[in-house]
């Protein structure tokens, strides 16, 4: 009698889909003071003084700098939160999400 080969050809590898992550931006002004920069950096983005302050810089040199990276409702909601509290000081401080490559 032939022995059966019972062992699969090929083995499952099941795949796990990560889902697609979205940059928050940080867009330089003329106006926001650092400071409030930095500040609202350190309370959305929980960086530390020194990240945050790299974070502001870069943006204020560069036109542009991504702060982080989420899932597409983080992203955009902190994006919010942090637009709100410079509207609230009376700040044109803004932020914008993308999609990784
Ligand atoms: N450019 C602003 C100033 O000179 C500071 C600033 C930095 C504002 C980064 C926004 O994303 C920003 N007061």
């Amino acid at each position: 009698m032939r022995d059966i080969d019972v062992k699969p050809d090929t083995i499952a590898k099941p795949k796990i889909e990560q889902p697609r992550l979205y940059k928050v931006i940080l867009i330089n002004d003329d106006y926001t003071p650092r400071e409030f920069v930095v500040a609202v950096l350190m309370a959305v983005f929980h960086m530390t003084e020194d990240q945050a302050y790299r974070v502001m810089m870069t943006a204020h040199q560069r036109g542009a700098c991504v702060v982080a990276a989420y899932t597409r409702d983080i992203a955009e909601s902190k994006a919010t939160e942090a637009i709100n509290a410079a509207r609230q000081a009376g700040h044109p401080l803004d932020f914008t999400t993308e999609p990784e490559e």
